[in-house]
């Protein structure tokens, strides 16, 4: 085989350098553009409890005293930013569930998470709630959840001990008080909840 000359080959080991260098360039590039990611909640649970109402709290900073059953579902957006990530919430507020109806999982299924909201006035929301919880894991899967015992400004007359909480979180239900009117650990829940979404997204793409 013929020798190359010593220009030639030192020209080609400068062009592989360099097309070494501007993949690293590329690579690191890629890594610094922040990800825009979308992600569903769902707002789970009986009729009444406060779904729409934790919802218009997290987005609009509003309560309403006035009680309009929500029909169907109705998707609200927010941006927002969670350990270093943006984040666009879709936030799929669902109609009330009957004590027995079936819960609508078609629309729980491409969701990244859902909040349980059970009214801490009204015992029978937390036994909805639970059979709500059960059919979404047989049915379409564990999803990270946390459930928000509702109406905390009215907790005198809460119907539910604070010992069933105690064994909830025993089970691995993570329990926050919330409360839509005066806006108590509205936010934390929702921020909490995509906190969780987005840790269990980076373990489920570490196991690819
Ligand atoms: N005191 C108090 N009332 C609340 C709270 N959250 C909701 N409410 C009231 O409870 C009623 C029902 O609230 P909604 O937010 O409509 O409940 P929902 O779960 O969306 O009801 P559906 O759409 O029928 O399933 C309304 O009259 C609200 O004003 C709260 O934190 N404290
Ligand atoms: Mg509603």
């Amino acid at each position: 085989m013929p020798r190359l000359p010593a220009v030639f080959i030192r020209a080609q080991i400068a062009f592989c350098q360099s097309v070494k260098q501007s993949r690293h360039r590329s690579q690191r590039r890629v890594t610094l553009i922040p990800r825009m990611q979308k992600k569903k909640i769902c707002m789970l649970g009986s009729y009444g409890v406060g779904k729409t109402s934790l919802v218009a709290r997290f987005i609009h900073s509003m309560f309403a005293d006035k009680y309009q059953t929500t029909v169907g579902v109705k998707i609200d957006k927010k941006v927002l930013t969670v350990d270093g990530e943006e984040v666009t919430l879709m936030l799929w507020d669902m109609a009330g569930e009957e004590d027995n109806a079936p819960v609508k999982l078609n629309q729980v299924k491409d969701a990244s998470g859902y909040l349980l909201v059970v009214d801490g006035t009204r015992s029978r929301t937390l036994d909805v709630a639970r059979s709500i919880q059960q059919r979404v894991e047989a049915e379409v899967g564990a999803k990270p959840f946390l459930v928000l015992v509702n109406k905390a400004d009215l907790r005198e007359t809460w119907e539910i001990p604070d010992s069933v909480w105690a064994e909830l979180a025993g089970a691995g239900w993570t329990v926050l008080e919330t409360s839509a009117k005066s806006g108590q650990h509205v936010e934390e829940a929702f921020l909490s909840l995509t906190s969780r979404m987005l840790t269990a997204r980076a373990e489920n793409s570490d196991d690819d």
